[in-house]
C-alpha cells in the first residue's frame, strides 16, 4: 500500500502525518508534533522576529525518520503559512532566518509602493489583497538589507523546504499567489509588477523569483544522504489554506463557503476564475490559486490566534486557561456583551491581547470583559460577527447563492464557534474535517502519483467518506447579531 507523508507548519506547531488511502478513505496517522517557536534576534537595530527555520528543519527531520522506520513512505509533501521566504546564495544555501510576517518591518510599506503604481493597476494584475506581510512588501522593506544584495534567489518556505529535500527550487502557484507578484488570470509572475517593485526598490529583486509549478507537480526523489529511501517529493498546496480548501468537502461548490479556521480564519469561496473588480479591491477581498486550476476568493479574517495569544498570557500569569474550562464558561457570558474589531492591526502582534481588548472595549464604551470567560466569549463572539460581515461580501461580490458554510481545521471542533457561526449568519455549519489541511496535502499527492483520479472532485469525495461532518442549526435571535453588527460599525473606524 502506498503512503503519503505530510510535513504541516503552522503557526504554533509543525508535524508530519502519513496517509494512506484504503476502499476510497484516507487513513491518516500524526508520527511527530514539535513546536514552532519564533524568535526575536537584533538587527539593524531592532528586534527582529523570525522563523527558527533550523530547528523546524530538525523537527521535520525527526518526524520524517519515524515515518520511515514505522514502514516507510513512498511520497512526502509540504504545507506552511504563506508569504515568508529564505533568501538563498549562489550556491543555494540559506542566508539567515526568514523573517516572520507579523515583524514589523512592513509597516508603512504598502504606501511608499503604490506611490508609483496605482493599487488598482496592481489588483487588476494580481487580485491580491493588500496585507502590509505581503512578500512584495517584505521585500521593498529590506531592499537595503546587506543579505538582499548578496541574494541569487528567493524561495517561499515551504518551497525551501521541499528544495532541501529533493534538490529541485520551484515556487509552487497556490503560494506564489500570496506574493503580490503573480499575475492572478495567467497564474505566471507578473513581469509588470516585478518591474515595479525593482524600480522601487533600486534594486533587481524579481530576478530571484525561481520558476513556477503547479500543485500535484513531482519535484523529484528525495536527495540521497537521509536514509529514507527514494520517495518523490511532490509539490502539494504549499500554502496550508490551499491544502486545507482542497479538503474542504463541498458537495455543491457553487451553493458553499468555507472558513478555514486555525490561527487565521480565512473566510472564501472557490471560483473557476478571479474577480478583479474595483469593488473587491476595496474591499480587500483576495484571488488566491487553488489546487486543480481553482481560485479561492476569500477575506483573512483575524482567527483563533486571539484566543491563543491570550491564552499565553493567562498561563504566564499562572491563571487557568485549558481550552475546555474557557469555552465551558464563555458559553454562559451573555451573547455579543463586548464586540471588537478582529482585523483591527492593533490584534496582531504578538503580546498581552486581553488588556488590548479591555483597551479597545474601554475606547469605545462598552462593558470591559473582566475575566477570562468575558474575555474569551468577546473573542469568539466578534469572530463570528466578522465571518457574517466576510461571508456577505465575498457572497456579493462573487454572485454566488451561499447555503451552507464549511468550517475545517482546529477551529471546527470548536463547538461554542460553531453555533456562534451559525448564528450569526443564519446558515448552516457543517463542521470538519479538523485535519483539512494534511488531508488535503496527502491527497494532492495521491493524485500526484496517480493513486487518485478525478482531480478535485474525487480529492473531496474521499474527505467526505473519511469524515464524521458534524451539523449545526442557526439557533437564537438574529437581531441580537444584527444590533452588534450596527453597533460596531458606529463604535469602530470602518475597516474593508
Ligand atoms: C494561514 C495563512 C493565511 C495567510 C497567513 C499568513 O495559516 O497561511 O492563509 O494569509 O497564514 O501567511
Amino acid at each position: 500500500m502506498t503512503t503519503y507523508a505530510a510535513v504541516d507548519l503552522g503557526a504554533t506547531s509543525g508535524r508530519v502525518i502519513t496517509g494512506q488511502l484504503s476502499r476510497g478513505r484516507l487513513m491518516a496517522d500524526e508520527v511527530a508534533r514539535f513546536d514552532n517557536t519564533p524568535v526575536r534576534v537584533p538587527h539593524g537595530g531592532r528586534q527582529v522576529l523570525r522563523w527558527d527555520l533550523l530547528a523546524l528543519w530538525s523537527g521535520i527531520c525527526r518526524g520524517l525518520d519515524v515515518a520511515h522506520r514505522s514502514g516507510g513512505f513512498d511520497s512526502v509533501g509540504v504545507d506552511t503559512w504563506a508569504v515568508d521566504y529564505g533568501l538563498l546564495d549562489a550556491d543555494g544555501a540559506l542566508l539567515g532566518n526568514p523573517v516572520h510576517y507579523r515583524d514589523e518591518r512592513t509597516s508603512g510599506v504598502p504606501e511608499r509602493f503604490f506611490a508609483g503604481l496605482p493599487a488598482s493597476e496592481h489588483y487588476a494584475v494580481t487580485g491580491a489583497q493588500v496585507q502590509p506581510f505581503n512578500t512584495v512588501f517584505q521585500l521593498l522593506a529590506s531592499a537595503g538589507d546587506a543579505q538582499v544584495r548578496a541574494a541569487t534567489g528567493l524561495l517561499l518556505v515551504p518551497d525551501l523546504l521541499s528544495a532541501w529535500l529533493s534538490g529541485v527550487q520551484a515556487a509552487e502557484v497556490t503560494n506564489a499567489s500570496t506574493t503580490g507578484l503573480l499575475d492572478v488570470g495567467s497564474r505566471s509572475w507578473s513581469r509588470q509588477v516585478g518591474q515595479h517593485l525593482d524600480a522601487a526598490a533600486g534594486a533587481s529583486l524579481s530576478s530571484l523569483l525561481p520558476r513556477l509549478v503547479e500543485p500535484g507537480t513531482v519535484l523529484g526523489p528525495l536527495l540521497e544522504g537521509f536514509g529514507w529511501g527514494d520517495a518523490k517529493v511532490v509539490a502539494v498546496g504549499s500554502h496550508d489554506t490551499a491544502s486545507a480548501v482542497a479538503a474542504v468537502p463541498m458537495s455543491e461548490p457553487a451553493h458553499a463557503a468555507y472558513i478555514s479556521s486555525g490561527t487565521w480564519s480565512l473566510v472564501g469561496v472557490e471560483l473557476p476564475a478571479p474577480v478583479r473588480t474595483e469593488a473587491s479591491r476595496i474591499a480587500n477581498v483576495t484571488n488566491e490559486l487553488g489546487v486543480d486550476g481553482t481560485v479561492r476568493y476569500l477575506k483573512n479574517v483575524a482567527g483563533l490566534w486571539l484566543l491563543s495569544e491570550s491564552q499565553r498570557t493567562w498561563r504566564a500569569e499562572g491563571r487557568t486557561a485549558s481550552l475546555p474550562e474557557l469555552l465551558a464558561a464563555a458559553a454562559d457570558v451573555p451573547t455579543c456583551r463586548t464586540v471588537i474589531d478582529v482585523d483591527d492591526p492593533v490584534f496582531a502582534a504578538p503580546g498581552d491581547i486581553p488588556a488590548r481588548i479591555a483597551e479597545a472595549a474601554r475606547a469605545t464604551g462598552q462593558a470591559v470583559p473582566d475575566d477570562v470567560a468575558a474575555v474569551t466569549r468577546c473573542i469568539l463572539d466578534s469572530l463570528a460577527l466578522a465571518y457574517r460581515r466576510a461571508l456577505r461580501t465575498v457572497a456579493d461580490l462573487s454572485g454566488r447563492d451561499v447555503r451552507v458554510v464549511h468550517v475545517v481545521g482546529g477551529g471546527s471542533r470548536n463547538e461554542l464557534l460553531c453555533q456562534l457561526t451559525a448564528d450569526a449568519t443564519g446558515l448552516p455549519v457543517l463542521a470538519g474535517p479538523a485535519e483539512g489541511t494534511a488531508m488535503g496535502n496527502l491527497l494532492v499527492q495521491a493524485w500526484a502519483l496517480g493513486d487518485l483520479e478525478g482531480g478535485l472532485p474525487a480529492i473531496r469525495e474521499v474527505v467526505a467518506a473519511s469524515t464524521e461532518l458534524v451539523r449545526w442549526e442557526p439557533t437564537g435571535d438574529v437581531r441580537a447579531w444584527d444590533q452588534a453588527e450596527n453597533r460596531l460599525r458606529d463604535l469602530t473606524v470602518a475597516r474593508p
